[in-house]
């Protein structure tokens, strides 16, 4: 089975996580892998070039996660993490003190830039990186090889100004109030082709509980990626971040208000809209304590179920992946 997914940072990494598991359970390859072709089209809207080198920390979290590589407690980053170069580079007022680039993170962002420097694309440079760990089971593509940068418009010191998506995410922790996304160089960009490729061959296609504003809205903001989902085959379901009115990590509630954008399943859902109506969604998968929004997403062409979406483990997660491609079976039926 061809499955694409739609992912951001943290909740894409868990649910690919997830994902993969039960795919492991059900179509397992004899060597502990799977023999599905899933791929991961990975935000790149919270890239920067930091210090002369390449971040892209929602590609590095789904790296580092499937890899089992990841810190788990932080939840960014590297386990056994140390940040010897980081004191030093905020010794030498270089990059910004109060984003962690760890030793080993660092090793990361060298090689990806090393790659790049020789000439070869984002997505190359993803693949041939991601090859440090042979068996994740996911290929992981950024959406564009363009750098679009999501830039927050914000009021600060009493003076409109934009600040980078990661400084008002982990600097001020999105406490000032975000009046808009900015995806710049935007113009200039357009989803790979090895993107709309495994978005149009898909047998599914997932959209992972990211957040749907600076993760999926980002994805969906890079030309081409509507028009490849409303081109598939393939059934498109999608699964809410959003359980009983509060994101379940992150600060998506503070994104969704910007837009404009209620804080619950149901609005979430609807922001997507139904593929019949020129939105992303076949199905919309809520939590059951969110039940009662099933009946307004029906009517609004978007099949609904309301299933248990708390990913804490790989085990629950993994049915929340079956449910998925169960849901995308009866849509295909
Ligand atoms: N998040 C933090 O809260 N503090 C940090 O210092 C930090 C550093 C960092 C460095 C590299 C990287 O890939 C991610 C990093 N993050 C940090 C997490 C980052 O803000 C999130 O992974 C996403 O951008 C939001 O989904």
């Amino acid at each position: 089975m061809k499955i694409a997914v739609l992912a951001g940072g943290v909740g894409g990494a868990k649910f690919l996580r997830g994902l993969r598991h039960h795919l492991t359970t059900i179509h397992p390859d004899g060597d502990g892998g799977h023999t599905d072709e899933v791929t991961a089209i990975v935000n790149t809207g919270d890239d920067v070039w930091l210090t002369g080198l390449k971040v892209c920390p929602d590609l590095d979290s789904i790296m580092y996660s499937l890899a089992g590589a990841n810190d788990e407690v932080r939840g960014w980053g590297r386990a056994g993490e140390s940040e010897r170069v980081s004191a030093e580079l905020t010794a030498f007022g270089v990059g910004w003190p109060w984003f962690t680039l760890g030793d080993l993170d660092l090793g990361t962002h060298i090689a990806r830039s090393h790659h790049l420097r020789e000439g070869v694309s984002l997505t190359e440079a993803t693949a041939r990186i991601q090859a440090r760990w042979p068996a994740i089971g996911v290929r992981l593509l950024p959406v564009t090889d363009a750098d679009v940068p999501t830039f927050v418009a914000v009021e600060e010191n009493g003076m409109q100004t934009q600040i980078h998506f990661e400084e008002w995410w982990v600097k001020h922790r999105a406490a000032l109030t975000a009046e808009a996304f900015v995806q710049r160089g935007i113009e200039a960009s357009g989803i790979t082709d090895e993107a709309r490729d495994a978005i149009l061959s898909a047998d599914v296609v997932l959209i992972a509980p990211s957040n749907p504003v600076v993760s999926i809205g980002t994805i969906l903001g890079i030309p081409g990626v509507s028009d490849a989902l409303a081109a598939t085959e393939a059934p498109v379901v999608g699964v809410s971040p959003i359980i009983e009115g509060s994101a379940v990590r992150g600060m998506a509630a503070a994104c969704l208000t910007a837009i404009g954008v209620g804080t619950t399943a149901e609005a979430v859902g609807l922001h997507y809209g139904s593929r019949a109506d020129g939105g992303i969604l076949d199905a919309w998968l809520v939590d059951k304590e969110d039940a009662d929004a099933v009946p307004a997403l029906h009517a609004a062409g978007i099949r609904s179920r309301a299933v248990p979406l708390w990913m804490l483990d790989d085990a629950t997660s993994g049915v929340l992946a079956a449910v998925a491609l169960e849901t995308a079976r009866d849509i295909s039926a």
